[in-house]
């Protein structure tokens, strides 16, 4: 099929301004009649032709402005009805359509989830239920009437505020109507029907306004949605204090479900949740559940505001609801917790997902010119580096001036369809600020990488800092132009403290910005007292790689001083990287790994640094994983090579560091009360990640002291650390403990996804058999997107040893996985394939079976869109 190009966008020749929506629901034969009030908007449409997309529509009735439209007026296939002649001026048309829910296994339009109907519409999931413009600029109000057997069904859920219910008379059924008055594409129309467990509450708006909360999930499960409805009130808040946003319905419901192909979706006063981002409980969610729930409760209702009254002109510009919503809930999450450590968390996951797909044959700008299959642009790049995007406009313009390019945008654009011009105009027009340079973040694909090399002029007092920009070529781009990046930065003086300086010249310093907007800019800071350590791109101010000649000495004190946490961690990182490239080329060569002795004092200096908070020190502690180190290398990667340096390091790390790791371990037990703030959480991850570094010696203390942990824990966060310590080891206690934790959670189905996990990601050369062995496990299910990410993509994700096997079985396994999926549920089957997208990189033996195992997938017959378009772009 034809690629479908921004360039070619063209608004639609028809509006449809109110739908109303009658579901007569029956789980194999849902009668759904849509009634469109319809308007031509251009000369063209004026002659009559409309065509409306569909996706697997079985038609039943059709009638314009109440009369039968007949046969020859009009050509329905599942996936086009086409209406030849409609009047010029404005009409009704009344669609009828069957669709069957309980076959429903792509888990797009309108399906099936443990006895609940439930939609899914973002991307194109709307054309499933009816034939539509099923296009994000299409935007109408919606009224909605269910309904459904009583006792099949008794709670009856749509989006906007409840207008009316009641019962059938003479029937079993009941119905309910709903409207919402707030225009909406598409893509944001939810329902839900069945017979579910609520919790409920209220929160008072700013402007005094009541709104009705409630939150929806399985019976029995309603005590684990208390902390969502904490997260809820809060986020409502805090976008009313940072933001002025206020919400705008009388009652906000959020539905959690089991199975669903992604996280969650922000359906207008409707958000239906990915059960995993909703319950929590100390005894079945660790610390980072409850932060991704606080997180994601926090994003879906950020999307209000920008994603829902200010929506998409079309999918091109997802980044500019996504990036920004993703900016906006970690801006909150750093408000909740601890802004240091969101900020290391947020920047380690962005290098971890999204440099790889920028620097593979994935790569995509965060507003993409061309797409095949929409559903594989919800990626790393929009969501992630859109954030980053938006940040760096932060960090250019100011906070104060920042938020006035906020308040312009949404008044501006409140009930639009809107996109990244319309965006970056609001800015620009509120600040004075030229951003047509900075626009370029948005078009050019790719990683920067910044070289920055600094002198120091003793007699002359003053510093020379050279920065040099580049971008490497990406799919479809093979010039690139500079780029504007603030760079935040500080010279750091022989005492540890920032200097001052007399004058700068070369270039825009802000405050602590420099404006890097040249291919190569010299900066000269005049009247420097001492020699500085230059700390660059402090709080990770710009989403790039940085290049920076400074010796181990510098970095070690940059790790006991710079007052940018953020630079403090990265100095350490920057000591262990270089350590475990060496290591790694050691273990190639078959010579003894050797160890920098500043990182052992680093690591050393911020462990016994009380002043410290616990979850930074934690952090600071944990080394480049080996995907972050394949990462760095780039080329002919081993991934045994890379293990075996990795293995060595945190061996010498944990020797160096000795008996100091036992003695924090002390400190920090005896707490037996859980608390999921951020705090407690910061002192559990500490004691956690001291347990696991001094594993690494394997001796037998340190095992019995995994075991105890395992044992004594009294929450889960506790338990799955010592798990996860024991099976990263490879320990051969392994399988005690794994079955003990299988059999005491054997009816929780989000635990066991984390069982699954472990299980998948032993580095051990038996896994993969064991991974196909628990394919029949009965606490593993086929057709629920959880279990299969938690054991097939784990295992394909973030086992790099045992995916990447030389003998490519890793890669056949998941290459027969995929096509066997793909028939079933193509968005899960697209997203695991992308575990393939750095095959590249691979030394040249695994490169050419990752390679092979990918010729196979691409030559299989009836290939669904979402697995062909991955797999193509892959192979690229
Ligand atoms: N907007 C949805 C994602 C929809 C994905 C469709 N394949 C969730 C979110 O980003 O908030
Ligand atoms: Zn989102």
């Amino acid at each position: 099929a034809a690629p479908f190009r921004l360039e070619d966008y063209r608004a639609p020749a028809f509006t449809i301004d109110t739908v109303a929506l009658d579901f007569q629901l029956d789980p194999p034969a849902t009668r759904v009649t849509a009634t469109l009030s319809i308007r031509a908007n251009t000369e063209e449409a004026r002659k009559g032709r409309l065509e409306l997309i569909g996706d697997e529509i079985v038609l039943k009735g059709l009638k314009l402005d109440g009369v039968a439209v007949p046969a020859s007026h009009y050509i329905a296939t599942p996936s086009l009805l086409t209406l030849t002649d409609v009047p010029k001026g404005p009409f009704t048309l009344e669609i009828e359509t069957i669709v069957d829910p309980a076959a429903n296994t792509k888990l797009m339009g309108l399906y099936r989830t443990s006895g609940t109907y439930c939609t899914q519409c973002e991307a194109e999931g709307f054309r499933r239920i009816t034939y539509f413009l099923d296009r994000p600029d299409v935007l109408a109000v919606y009224t909605t009437r269910l309904e459904a057997e009583k006792s099949d069904a008794p709670i009856l859920l749509a989006n906007g505020n409840p207008v009316e219910s009641g019962d059938i008379p003479g029937t079993d059924r009941h119905f309910a109507i709903w409207h919402d008055p707030f225009p909406k594409p598409s893509y944001l129309f939810a329902m839900v029907a069945g017979d579910l467990g609520v919790i409920t509450d209220r929160f008072t708006t700013m402007s005094g306004r009541d709104v009705e909360l409630r939150i929806y999930c399985e019976h029995g499960k309603e005590a684990r949605c208390t902390y969502a409805m904490d997260a809820l009130k809060r986020s409502m808040k805090w976008d009313e204090d940072v933001f002025g946003l206020e919400y705008d319905l009388d009652i906000f419901v959020i539905v959690a479900v089991s199975d669903f192909n992604m996280g969650a979706m922000e359906n207008k006063g409707l958000n239906v949740f990915n059960d995993k981002y909703v319950l929590a409980d100390p005894d079945a969610a660790t610390d980072a559940d409850y932060a991704n729930v606080e997180g994601v409760i926090a994003h879906e209702y950020f999307h209000n505001w920008t994603g829902n009254r200010i929506t998409c002109r079309d999918w091109f510009q997802l980044c500019l609801k996504e990036g920004l919503t993703v900016f906006r809930d970690q801006e909150f999450s750093s408000d909740m917790r601890s802004r240091a450590v969101k900020r290391i968390a947020d920047v380690r996951t962005l290098q971890a997902r999204q440099f790889p797909e920028d620097g593979g044959p994935l790569a995509h700008p965060v507003r993409p010119e061309i797409y095949h299959e929409i559903s594989n642009f919800y990626t790393p790049t929009v969501y992630e580096k859109g954030a980053e995007v938006v940040r760096m406009l932060k960090s250019i313009l100011g906070p104060d001036d920042f938020r006035k390019g906020m308040d312009l945008y949404v008044k501006r654009h409140d009930g639009d369809a809107a996109t990244i011009e319309d965006f970056l105009a609001s800015f620009a027009d509120a600040t004075g600020v030229d951003l047509s340079q900075f626009k370029l973040w948005y078009s050019q694909a790719g990683t920067p990488q910044i070289v920055a090399r600094g002198a120091y002029d003793e007699a002359a007092k003053s510093y020379k800092l050279t920065l040099t920009q580049s971008l490497a070529a990406t799919p479809g781009q093979s010039q690139k132009r500079p780029m504007h990046m603030p760079i935040r930065f500080g010279l750091i003086g022989p005492n540890g403290d920032d200097m001052d300086y007399a004058s700068v010249s070369g270039g825009r310093v802000d405050r602590d910005i420099i404006h890097l907007t040249e291919a190569s800019q010299t900066l000269v800071f005049e009247g420097v007292g001492g020699r500085p350590v230059p700390s660059l791109l402090r709080g990770f101010s710009a989403p790039v790689r940085l290049a920076i000649d400074i010796s181990a000495s510098d970095l070690l004190f940059q790790a006991r001083t710079d007052t940018d946490p953020f630079n403090r961690w990265q100095a350490v990182q920057t000591l262990a990287m270089r350590n475990l490239v060496a290591g790694t080329a050691e273990q190639i060569a078959g010579r003894a790994p050797k160890v920098e002795p500043a990182l052992i004092d680093a690591l050393g200096g911020v462990l016994d640094n009380d002043t410290l908070e616990p979850a930074f020190r934690a952090q600071v502690l944990q080394l480049p994983s080996e995907a972050d180190i394949a990462r760095e290398l780039g080329q002919d990667v081993d991934p045994e090579a890379i293990a075996a340096a990795r293995t060595a390091l945190r061996l010498a790390i944990s020797t160096g560091l000795g008996d100091r790791l036992e003695r924090h371990y002390a400190r920090l037990s005896g707490e037996t009360d859980f608390h999921p703030d951020a705090t407690s959480a910061g002192r559990r991850a500490l004691r956690n990640t001291l347990l696991d570094l001094r594993l690494a010696r394997r001796s037998p203390d340190a095992i019995a002291a995994a075991l105890t942990h395992f044992e004594a824990a009294t929450n889960m966060t506790d338990r799955l650390a010592a798990l996860a310590t024991i099976t990263q080891a490879a320990l051969p206690e392994r399988r005690a403990v794994l079955d003990a934790f299988h059999d005491r959670y054997a009816n929780d189905a989000l635990v066991l996804d984390k069982w699954l996990t472990l299980e998948a990601t032993v580095p051990a050369p038996d896994t993969l058999d064991r991974v196909k062995a628990l394919l029949k496990h009965p606490s593993y299910s086929p057709n629920n997107p959880n279990r299969v990410r938690a054991l097939v993509g784990s295992f394909a994700g973030a086992n790099q040893t045992q995916f990447n096997r030389a003998d490519g079985a890793g890669y056949d396994f998941l290459a027969d996985f995929a096509l066997d999926l793909d028939k079933r549920n193509p968005q899960t089957t697209a997203r695991l394939l992308v575990s393939f997208r750095s095959w590249r990189a691979l030394e040249p033996v695994r490169r050419a079976r990752a390679e092979a195992a990918l010729r196979r997938i691409a030559a299989a017959k009836d290939l669904s869109p979402d697995t062909l378009d991955i797999v193509t772009r892959t192979l690229a």
